[in-house]
C-alpha cells in the first residue's frame, strides 16, 4: 500500500482490474444499509460520546447559529426582505447540516424542545424561500439580480444540504414543510438547467449526492435524473473560469468527464461529495463506468494520498492535494469534513462490491481523522487535523467557515448506520460497537446483538434472533488491520471461508451465541518510502486506532524521543484519562513514553504531538 506499507491493502480482485467478469449481469448495488434508527448503539465508547453530542455539541451549534453568529438572523432578514447579510455566502449550510443533526438525534431520542427548535428554524428557512422556490440568504439579502452567475457561490451546494436536512427531519417526524420548500427549489433549479437549458457545474458538489435523497424520498425520478446530468456537466468546459482567476479547473474537480477520472485532484471535500454522488447514480443508473472511475479512484486515494489516520487533502493552500505521496505532518490539512466524506464515500463502495477493504477504510478514517474532529467533551472542534504539532493547535467553539462543526453534529448521531448491511443473501457485519438492531428482512423481525469493549479490546459477542428459520449467510468482516482471530458458535471453533474480508458463517441458527476473537496487538507501521516526511519514521497503531505521542506525558526530551528494534511496548488500562482509554507504555533503549489515541489530543494543557516518531536502527 502507499503511504505505510505494513498494513495489507492489496489490489483485490475488483471490477476495475483487467481479467475480471463484465459488468452488465451484476447488480450494481449489492448490499442495503441498516438505518441507524434501527440501532441502538449502548458501549462504553460510543453511548458517552452519543450523549455528549444531544448535551454538547448540539447546544454549541445551535447557540452559534442563533446568538454568536447571525446565520439565523439571515433567514430572518430574508424573509423580510430587509437587513444586511452577515458571515459568509454559504453559511446557511451550517443552518441544514445542524438541522439535519438535530433530525438524527431526534430520530433515536425524541426531544419536543429540540423538536419545536427545528420547528421554528424551519419556519424562519420556508419564510426566506423566493417566490419562485429560489432560496438563499446570501443573493436574497446582496441582490437577487446576481444569483445564479457565478457557479462557484455554493448556491446548489446549500441547496443539498437543505435537502439533506428535509429528507432527515421528514423521516425524523414525518413533517413536510422543509421537503416541500426543498422540492420548490430543485424544481426552480431543474426550470433554468438541465439538457436544452443552461449549463452549470456547482463549484462544491453536494447538490448531486442530495437529488438522490430527494429522488428516494419523493419517488420523482427527475431528480435522479438532474443529480446524473449535473454530474454529466463535468469536464466539457462549462464550469467556473476560477474564482477571479485563483483556481484552476482541477480544483473544481472539471477538467475531463467524471467517468474518465483517474486521479484525485483539487479540493478534498469537494472530491469526496462527488464520488459519493457518482456511486449512489451509479448503483441506480447500473452505470458501470462511474463504479470504474471510483475504483480507479480510490486506489490513488488511499494508496497515494492517505495518511495513516485516514484523512486526506494535505495542503491548506486549495484545501486538498497536492502531488502524490505528498504528505506533510505538521501541514497536514486533513479537514474534519473530508475524513467524513471518507466514511460517506467508503461506506457506498462497500455496498457496490461486497468488498471489506472499503470498511477497513471507513473505519480508519472515523476512528482517526474523523473522530479527532471534536474534543471528549463534545463542545470544540478542529477544522485541520494535522498529525504533528507545535503546541499552537487547538480546537475551536466554533469557526468563521464552521463546515466542520456542523458535519460533526450530523455525523456523530448517525454513525449506526455503518453497522450492518444487508443483502438478498446475507447480513452483513461491518463494524463493531455495542448495540441491539432490529430489522424486518423476509418478512420477519430479526434482532442483532453486540456486545464488545471494541476499540480496545477485539473480542466481539454477536447473536441474532429471528422468529422463524433464516436462510441468509452472516458475513462477518475481519478488519484488514487484525491477522489472528478465532471464531466460535456456541463455543465451538469454526473454519469458514473468508471472502473479500468477511468471514462468511452459512451455518447458524437463531439464538446462537457467535464469539468473534481478534488479537488487537500493537503494531509498528512505516510509511510508503516515497513519502519523504515519514523517512526514518514510525507510527503506532492498535486495532482501528492510530496512536500518538503528547508533550504533556512525556514531557523530557519530547524533540528526541526515538522508537528503536527493540522497543517494549504495554497496553495500559488508563479509565481515568482522557474519558477512559488504553494507553501504550513503550520503552526504547533508555527512553520510556507513552502513547494515547490519536483522537483524543489536545483535550489537556497545551503541548506538543507528533504520529510519526523517529526510528533509530
Ligand atoms: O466551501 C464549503 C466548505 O467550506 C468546504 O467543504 C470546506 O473545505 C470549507 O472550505
Ligand atoms: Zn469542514
Amino acid at each position: 500500500m502507499k503511504k505505510y506499507i505494513v498494513l495489507p491493502f492489496v489490489c483485490l480482485a475488483f471490477w476495475g482490474c483487467s481479467g475480471q467478469k463484465t459488468l452488465t449481469d451484476v447488480p450494481l448495488k449489492m448490499i442495503d444499509q441498516v438505518d441507524f434508527s434501527h440501532v441502538r448503539i449502548q458501549d462504553d465508547f460510543w453511548s458517552p460520546r452519543l450523549n455528549r453530542h444531544i448535551s454538547a455539541t448540539l447546544p454549541v451549534c445551535i447557540d452559534q447559529i442563533e446568538n454568536q453568529t447571525g446565520r439565523m438572523q439571515n433567514f430572518v432578514n430574508a424573509a423580510k426582505g430587509e437587513g444586511e447579510h452577515s458571515g459568509i455566502f454559504f453559511d446557511d449550510s451550517d443552518v441544514y447540516k445542524a438541522l439535519e443533526g438535530i433530525a438524527y438525534s431526534l430520530i433515536n431520542n425524541p426531544n419536543p424542545e429540540l423538536e419545536k427548535k427545528a420547528d421554528e428554524w424551519i419556519d424562519n428557512i420556508a419564510a426566506a424561500q423566493q417566490l419562485d422556490g429560489y432560496i438563499n440568504t446570501f443573493y436574497t439579502l446582496t441582490g437577487l439580480d446576481r444569483r445564479w452567475k457565478n457557479m462557484d457561490k455554493h448556491e446548489m451546494y446549500c441547496a443539498g444540504h437543505m435537502i439533506e436536512a428535509a429528507v432527515a427531519y421528514y423521516q425524523a417526524t414525518g413533517k413536510r414543510k422543509l421537503l416541500d420548500v426543498s422540492v420548490r427549489m430543485a424544481d426552480h433549479m431543474m426550470e433554468l438547467f438541465g439538457p436544452g437549458k443552461r449549463h452549470w457545474v456547482p463549484g462544491h458538489e453536494e447538490i448531486e449526492l442530495a437529488l438522490v435523497k430527494l429522488y428516494q424520498t419523493t419517488n420523482q425520478p427527475k431528480y435522479l435524473d438532474f443529480a446524473n446530468w449535473l454530474l454529466e456537466e463535468r469536464g466539457h468546459g462549462h464550469g467556473s473560469k476560477g474564482n477571479e482567476g485563483k483556481w484552476d479547473p482541477s480544483y473544481y474537480q472539471d477538467v475531463i468527464p467524471v467517468r474518465d477520472l483517474t486521479d484525485i485532484s483539487g479540493h478534498a471535500v469537494r472530491c469526496m461529495y462527488l464520488y459519493c454522488g457518482m456511486a449512489d447514480v451509479a448503483a441506480l443508473k447500473k452505470d458501470t463506468g462511474y463504479i470504474a472511475a471510483l475504483d480507479r479512484l480510490w486506489d490513488d486515494v488511499v494508496l497515494r494520498n492517505m495518511y495513516v489516520t485516514g484523512g486526506i487533502g494535505s495542503s491548506k493552500h486549495n484545501e486538498g492535494f497536492t502531488e502524490d505521496y505528498d504528505l506533510p505532518n505538521l501541514d497536514a490539512y486533513c479537514e474534519t469534513c473530508a475524513s467524513v466524506g471518507m466514511v460517506y464515500w467508503n461506506q457506498r463502495m462497500n455496498q457496490l462490491t461486497g468488498d471489506s477493504k472499503y470498511v477497513d477504510v471507513l473505519e480508519r478514517s472515523m476512528y482517526n481523522g474523523a473522530l479527532a474532529g471534536v474534543s471528549l467533551a463534545g463542545d470544540r472542534f478542529f477544522y485541520v487535523n494535522p498529525l504533528e504539532s507545535n503546541g499552537d493547535h487547538h480546537r475551536q467553539a466554533w469557526y468563521g467557515c464552521a463546515c466542520c462543526p456542523s458535519q460533526i453534529s450530523r455525523f456523530l448521531p448517525s454513525i449506526g448506520n455503518y453497522v450492518y448491511g444487508t443483502s438478498d443473501k446475507a447480513l452483513w457485519v461491518n463494524l463493531y460497537m455495542g448495540n441491539t438492531t432490529r430489522i424486518m428482512s423476509d418478512g420477519q423481525e430479526i434482532t442483532l446483538k453486540q456486545e464488545t469493549d471494541y476499540p480496545w479490546d477485539g473480542e466481539v459477542r454477536l447473536s441474532v434472533v429471528t422468529e422463524r428459520p433464516f436462510k441468509k449467510e452472516l458475513r462477518i468482516r475481519i478488519p484488514g488491520w487484525c491477522k489472528n482471530y478465532i471464531l466460535s458458535v456456541n463455543d465451538n471453533q469454526v473454519n469458514v471461508p473468508v471472502d473479500k474480508g468477511y468471514a462468511v458463517l452459512k451455518d447458524w441458527k437463531s439464538g446462537d451465541r457467535i464469539v468473534l476473537k481478534m488479537d488487537m496487538p500493537i503494531e509498528v507501521v512505516s510509511a510508503d518510502p516515497r513519502v519523504k516526511q515519514d523517512i526514518g519514521k514510525r507510527a503506532v497503531q492498535r486495532g482501528p486506532l492510530v496512536y500518538c505521542l503528547e508533550e504533556t506525558d512525556n514531557s523530557s526530551d519530547f524533540d528526541n524521543i526515538a522508537l528503536t528494534p527493540s522497543v517494549s511496548f504495554e497496553v495500559k488500562d488508563d479509565p481515568r484519562k482522557l474519558g477512559g482509554i488504553k494507553s501504550i507504555d513503550a520503552v526504547s533503549g533508555n527512553q520510556k513514553m507513552s502513547f494515547i489515541p490519536y483522537y483524543a489530543w489536545d483535550n489537556r494543557e497545551a503541548g506538543k504531538m507528533k504520529v510519526w516518531i523517529d526510528y533509530k536502527e
